[in-house]
């Protein structure tokens, strides 16, 4: 349950950090359980490269395939230009999605332990649906960084309603690639919006042209078993993680089935 105090923070700022969300032995499970993902997983000669600069993904049939599955993505850096491994499979995936959370029996008996849907609700949404999940490495020296974006780019509504859940499985600093916010960035008007083109990929449109704020980022730096709730218009960011240390999340993101789901967002499921 938020206080009053904390919905306040969130409608002010555009996130909340909430400390010790998801205990030490839930984090546990879902970080043994997307390596046993990983292990289970055969990379192929040309694999699709989670491309995180500019948020330029590679909008390829696996890519916009993996709305209702299990799919892996890797870092750029993983693969040279002519396919070939560079690192070891456990080193190269950049992240699992995106329906874990439905289909992995192990990650769903998790996830469904989380208060998150009530606190959607708590935060104005009317039916809340976790759309979509991922499991967010950034791998030691080689993970991505990840463009400054909203998050209803990608999860488009009519009104807009998406919330991110972005949970902390180890812990995040500035050295490993901690998420880094604009505060109150959530009240400027989304700029993009990712969808399905008529040639069978997914483009970006423009929404909104003028240039991001100037303010700097706040650095969110959390432990362990932290969550951070992300209004879907908050922009948002984390750099490349330079360190020796990894920095894996588990995030959820909800729409609000009260609103209109638009036919040519990238994701597209019936799962429930
Ligand atoms: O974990 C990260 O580095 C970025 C995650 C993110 O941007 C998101 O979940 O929307």
């Amino acid at each position: 349950m938020l206080s009053e105090q904390q919905i306040a923070r969130f409608q002010h700022q555009g996130y909340l950090v909430i400390n010790d969300f998801i205990n030490a032995d839930q984090r546990q499970q879902l970080m043994s359980q997307a390596q046993v993902q990983v292990d289970g997983f055969q990379p192929v000669a040309n694999p699709t490269i989670f491309t995180t600069d500019q948020q330029q993904r590679v909008s390829d049939a696996y890519f916009l395939g993996s709305g209702d599955q299990i799919c892996f993505f890797l870092e750029p850096e993983a693969v040279d230009q002519k396919g070939q491994w560079l690192v070891p499979k456990h080193r190269a995936i950049n992240k699992i999605g995106h329906a874990q959370h439905i289909l992995d029996p192990v990650c769903k008996q998790v996830i469904d332990q989380l208060p998150t849907a009530g606190l959607c609700e708590q935060l104005g949404m009317q039916q809340p649906r976790a759309l979509q999940a991922m499991h967010i490495f950034k791998q030691p020296g080689i993970g991505g960084e990840v463009g400054l974006h909203q998050d209803s780019t990608f999860l488009y509504t009519q009104p807009l309603s998406c919330i991110g859940f972005w949970l902390a499985l180890e812990d995040a600093d500035r050295h490993n690639g901690c998420l880094q916010a604009l505060p109150g960035g959530h009240r400027i008007p989304l700029k993009q919006r990712f969808f399905r083109n008529q040639q069978g990929g997914a483009s970006f449109a423009t929404l909104d042209a003028s240039p991001w704020p100037e303010e700097p980022l706040q650095m969110l730096e959390v432990p362990a078993g932290t969550l951070i709730i992300l209004h879907g218009q908050l922009p948002h960011y984390s750099a490349a993680n330079t360190s020796g240390i990894s920095r894996q999340a588990f995030t959820l993101h909800y729409v609000d089935q009260a609103c209109a789901y638009a036919a040519d967002n990238w994701l597209q499921t019936d799962l429930v």
